[in-house]
């Protein structure tokens, strides 16, 4: 299956920090990394009182189901220190994986929507999945060069 992965981080050595994520996820049995996109600075979104963000997104091919994968992305997290205790949802972190887009999947269970319920009104995760894949058409919303057009 094809996935694909927001890359986030605004606290400490950001790139080193991600380069070593996305290399520790294909590190993951069933994990294959296909493509990283450039990473780019982006100011904060939603809860704005924090540092910049270094934004990319990893396109991946996997075996694991969703689930799976969700709980890979969870644990590569803690791995690289992210904390979550004590700090606001949209705060700052070390590393945030999301899971993005699993092939054609639509999925709402607990602690995992699919595709991500923000995706499609967030310009620090199409303008790197689009770059990866301007044509991708995003379950329910459209292609993401469509997307592209339509965020400020
Ligand atoms: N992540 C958030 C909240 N706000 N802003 C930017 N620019 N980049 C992010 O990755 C980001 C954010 C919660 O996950
Ligand atoms: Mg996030
Ligand atoms: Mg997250």
């Amino acid at each position: 299956m094809r996935a694909f992965v927001g890359l986030g981080s605004n606290l400490g050595d950001r790139e080193a920090t991600i380069r070593a994520a996305v290399a520790a996820l294909g590190d993951e049995a069933g994990v294959e990394v296909v493509a990283v996109s450039t990473l780019r600075e982006t100011d904060p979104v939603g809860y704005v009182d924090q540092p910049p963000f270094l934004n990319g997104v990893a396109e991946l091919e996997t075996e694991l189901p969703a689930r799976d994968l969700l709980e890979r992305l969870l644990a590569v997290e803690r791995r690289f220190g992210r904390v979550r205790e004590g700090i606001p949802a949209q705060g700052p972190r070390t590393l945030d994986l999301d899971l993005l887009l699993y092939g054609d999947d639509e999925l709402d269970e607990p602690g995992l929507t699919v595709p991500h319920p923000r995706l499609h009104e967030r310009r620090f995760v199409l303008e790197p999945l689009a770059e990866l894949a301007p044509g991708l058409v995003v379950p329910g919303r459209g292609r993401v060069d469509a997307l592209m057009a339509g965020v400020h």
